[in-house]
């Protein structure tokens, strides 16, 4: 079976790609797996150039058809922010240590004004050169503390009003049936199994 690559340094990304991805007729794998240790650096002005640049490049070091996902989340009191920067918001390092300064930055914000989204781009590319991106988004509102431990990055703060709790509340089934991630995937998913 022909290997489709995962290229991301994000253990929580990996772990939602093998369950998204099941059925398809690649065989997945990883960098890590690959023993690819060139880093991207996330030039791009967009989430779809930042995908785009690093499907392609891992796509040419690897010889292999190879997805990336450029994600992030806008907050709309913060005028879309951390967005692009969602990984590296404050030059913090973990991902409790942005939350929180998400939390500080939205002090004093009411409830009706905390709506935010999740957006996920996802490019596939060939060694040969094409590349294809997908999209998916997920709406919701910043809590005001963080609840679950569930998932990873922000979604204890990313609460979902139609299922009345928190991303990070959620099993890992359950967010990936309604993820911004799990509706790029699904698209993505169609499109790989058409390649075949
Ligand atoms: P790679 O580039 O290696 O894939 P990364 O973590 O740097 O890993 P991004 O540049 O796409 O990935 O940054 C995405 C950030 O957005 C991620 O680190 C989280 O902070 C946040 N994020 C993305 N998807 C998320 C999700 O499903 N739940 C919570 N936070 C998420």
């Amino acid at each position: 079976m022909r290997k489709l690559l995962i290229a991301t340094h994000n253990k929580g990304k990996l772990r939602e790609y093998q369950a998204l991805l099941r059925g398809i007729p690649f065989r997945l794998t990883s960098l890590a797996e690959e023993g690819l240790e060139i880093k991207v650096e996330e030039m791009g002005n967009t989430y779809e150039d930042n995908a785009i640049l690093k499907a392609t490049t891992y796509a040419k070091a690897s010889g292999l058809i190879t997805l990336a996902d450029d994600s992030g989340l806008e907050v709309d009191a913060l005028n879309g922010e951390p967005g692009l920067r969602s990984a590296r918001y404050g030059g913090l390092t973990t991902d409790e240590e942005r939350y929180w300064l998400l939390l500080e930055r939205l002090k004093g914000v009411p409830w009706e004004r905390r709506k935010a989204r999740f957006r996920c781009i996802i490019a596939i590319a060939s060694p040969r050169g094409w590349v294809e991106t997908f999209e998916g988004i997920c709406e919701g509102v910043i809590t005001f503390e963080p609840r679950g431990t569930s998932g990873f990055g922000y979604d204890p703060v990313f609460y979902l009003p139609e299922l009345g709790c928190t991303m990070a509340e959620l099993s890992p089934e359950q967010k990936n049936q309604i993820s911004h991630r799990a509706k790029a995937a699904r698209k993505a998913k169609d499109f790989l199994c058409r390649l075949i």
